[in-house]
């Protein structure tokens, strides 16, 4: 029987990912449909019936609808059954820690501001146990957004990322604990980076070998 959740996404997607990981982690019952944002197939009109926004990620769950990717998590942590609690802890006083993270994610990264993002997650792994944000013992929807976007820089060049990640000591073990927490679907849903980011030094290479 086809699957009642469809999650609309293009894995270059730093929240598509986030979202799929979610998905696979906590055996959601889901169909991925591809929305190559390459080929523009964000822009069709059919597309455009599901998301008027144009973008992914995209839930259909039944007859619901919902965009933007933090919203989907909640709804996704909230309305399955099954989804540990670290999620989305149910407790007011950590989520309303995760729900701040969140909304500063969306007001500032969105933005392009990557290395300040960067410095204000170290922070907050410096305060805890560098296990997951805010010292919370397991990783919640937070780590998961973050850890996917900061995963982005992998396209800017090592060196690029090496300068923005290198400084901020914590981070790197921080990442590692999530990507831990969500084997092998974190690998899995990052390899069209990899070979992106592949595909990209090689180019590198011939654009600077013809100089
Ligand atoms: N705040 C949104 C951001 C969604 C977003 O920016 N999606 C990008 C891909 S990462 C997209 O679909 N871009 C295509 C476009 O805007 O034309 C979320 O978290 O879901």
């Amino acid at each position: 029987m086809a699957a009642m959740l469809k999650v609309y996404a293009d894995r270059l997607s730093q929240p598509s990912r986030a979202l799929i990981i979610f998905c696979r982690v906590n055996k959601l019952d889901f169909e991925e449909v591809t929305v190559n944002l390459g080929k523009g197939q964000h822009r069709t009109p059919e597309f455009n019936k599901i998301n008027p926004m144009g973008q992914v990620p995209v839930i259909v769950d039944g007859r619901f609808r919902l965009f933007e990717s933090h919203a989907i998590l909640r709804y996704l942590a909230t309305v399955f059954p099954g989804v540990p609690d670290h999620w989305y802890p149910v407790d007011l006083f950590t989520r309303a820690k995760i729900e701040s993270i969140l909304d500063w994610h969306h007001s500032n990264l969105r933005r392009g501001a990557e290395s300040a993002e960067v410095s204000v997650a170290n922070d907050h792994v410096r305060r805890g146990k560098e296990q997951a944000l805010n010292g919370n013992p397991q990783p919640s929807i937070a780590d998961l957004s973050l850890v996917c976007e900061i995963m982005q820089l992998e396209l800017v060049g090592d060196e690029r990322r090496d300068s923005i990640l290198g400084p901020r000591e914590k981070i790197g073990a921080w990442m590692e604990n999530v990507k831990k927490a969500t084997s092998p679907h974190f690998e899995e849903a990052h390899e069209l980076i990899f070979k992106m980011k592949a595909w990209l030094s090689a180019d590198r290479v011939k654009t600077v070998s013809k100089l």
